[in-house]
């Protein structure tokens, strides 16, 4: 190949994003005047940053939810984005009946349990200072026999909107056919609505969202439903899975995967992106509103531990690797749910997460603290230094 080809394509590539860097051949690893390594390459090309000019790059500390950690016989997992209403923090999380170890499909009953979060209720907890928590006790419960929630409702997200608070989540029937793999092909996103945090809640009578046709990234699980306000809409994140363990979708060969879901008010209709999925792996969906764009975190798939961005909320880059990300958080989110069109995302600084810890012959989750600074404000300091160097 010529190496005006070559540059003419390394210009190309250039003007797509990574933009910044210097104007040197793309193919100059094998070119004798100007030798470069494929790492050098990359951090070229790709825009690479080092963690001090990486606004994206954050350590994590972890630390006791006090009140919500480990005890046996009892179980909590899952926890919602933290909201702070008055002076008091807000957090919901799945909490099945207590003392009850989990038994597996195959001896799972009416009242034994397949799962950690089979016959799980929607329960929430308060805190003046984040670290300090107070169970408060039940917010939404299973459906009634023979609804769609009526097995168990787990995995929440809260959605503060209109000066009302909406929980979303997961939500499985009582088939007993149905519980193989995680409820695969028994699972929708419903809803709860109240006027205020502390309930009474009211159960919305239909799910907000269901699972995709048969060939689809989301056709057998619809999973963690996540919300953010922007540009005037509902945006309902959520994780797919197109079947068993092994089984990939059709289309892509995808076996696990974020979607989005947008709509005009908080019950919906909500209406699949045509670009679904948005981010290849899993597992649970966590985003935040940064700027005007979305970020997320990864804790499994080819792009596992990254921190992603996408300024329009839907083509994600991965922005650092190798994080210690915590698993299943549900993030601090200041301004809670201002619609991006009208405050910056504000980034995030901590969130709650579940651990699991074994007492005895079973294991028990339950919810921890982490602490990081993904904040705007410090984005935009390490911003402006790299500007001036
Ligand atoms: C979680 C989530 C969903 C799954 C299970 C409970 O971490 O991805 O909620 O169904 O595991």
């Amino acid at each position: 190949m010529s190496s005006n080809f070559n540059r003419r394509n390394f210009l190309k590539t250039a003007s797509l994003g990574a933009a910044a860097v210097a104007m040197r051949p793309f193919s100059s690893i094998a070119d004798e005047k100007n030798p470069e390594s494929a790492a050098m390459r990359r951090f070229r090309t790709l825009g690479l940053k080092y963690e001090q000019d990486n606004e994206f790059y954050s350590m994590f500390r972890f630390s006791p939810a006090e009140g919500l950690g480990l005890e046996e016989g009892v179980s909590r997992r899952d926890p919602t984005g933290v909201i702070k209403v008055g002076d008091l923090y807000y957090v919901w999380y799945t909490r099945p009946p207590s003392g009850q170890p989990v038994v597996g499909v195959e001896k799972s009953t009416d009242t034994l349990r397949a799962y950690p979060w089979d016959l799980a209720d929607l329960w929430y907890a308060t805190s003046p200072d984040g670290k300090n928590w107070t169970e408060k006790g039940l917010a939404v419960a299973r459906g009634p026999k023979g609804s769609f929630d009526s097995r168990c409702v787990y995995t929440p997200d809260i959605l503060v909107a209109n000066g009302r608070y909406y929980l979303f989540y997961q939500a499985s029937s009582d088939d007993p056919q149905a519980r193989r793999w995680d409820f695969a092909g028994n699972v929708v996103i419903g809803m709860s609505w109240a006027n205020s945090p502390d309930g009474p809640w009211t159960r919305f009578p239909e799910s907000i969202l269901e699972r995709g046709p048969e060939g689809e990234f989301d056709h057998e699980h619809v999973h963690d439903p996540t919300l953010i306000v922007r540009e005037g809409k509902y945006w309902l994140y959520y994780k797919g899975t197109p079947g068993g363990p092994t089984r990939r979708d059709k289309k892509w060969g995808v076996p696990i995967a974020w979607g989005v879901a947008f709509a005009d008010k908080p019950e919906g209709p909500y209406v699949k992106s045509k670009l679904n999925p948005v981010i290849c792996g899993g597992h649970e969906c966590i985003v935040w509103p940064y700027r005007k764009g979305v970020c997320a975190f990864l804790v499994q798939g080819p792009e596992k531990y990254s921190l992603q961005f996408a300024e329009d909320g839907l083509n994600f880059m991965p922005k650092a690797h190798g994080l210690d990300v915590p698993r299943a958080a549900g993030v601090y989110r200041v301004g809670n749910f201002t619609d991006t069109n009208k405050m910056p995302g504000q980034g995030i600084t901590w969130g709650l997460y579940h651990a699991s810890s074994r007492i005895g012959p079973n294991s028990w989750n339950y919810l921890m603290r982490f602490d990081c600074d993904l904040s705007l404000e410090r984005g935009e300091r390490i911003r402006k230094h790299a500007q001036k160097q």
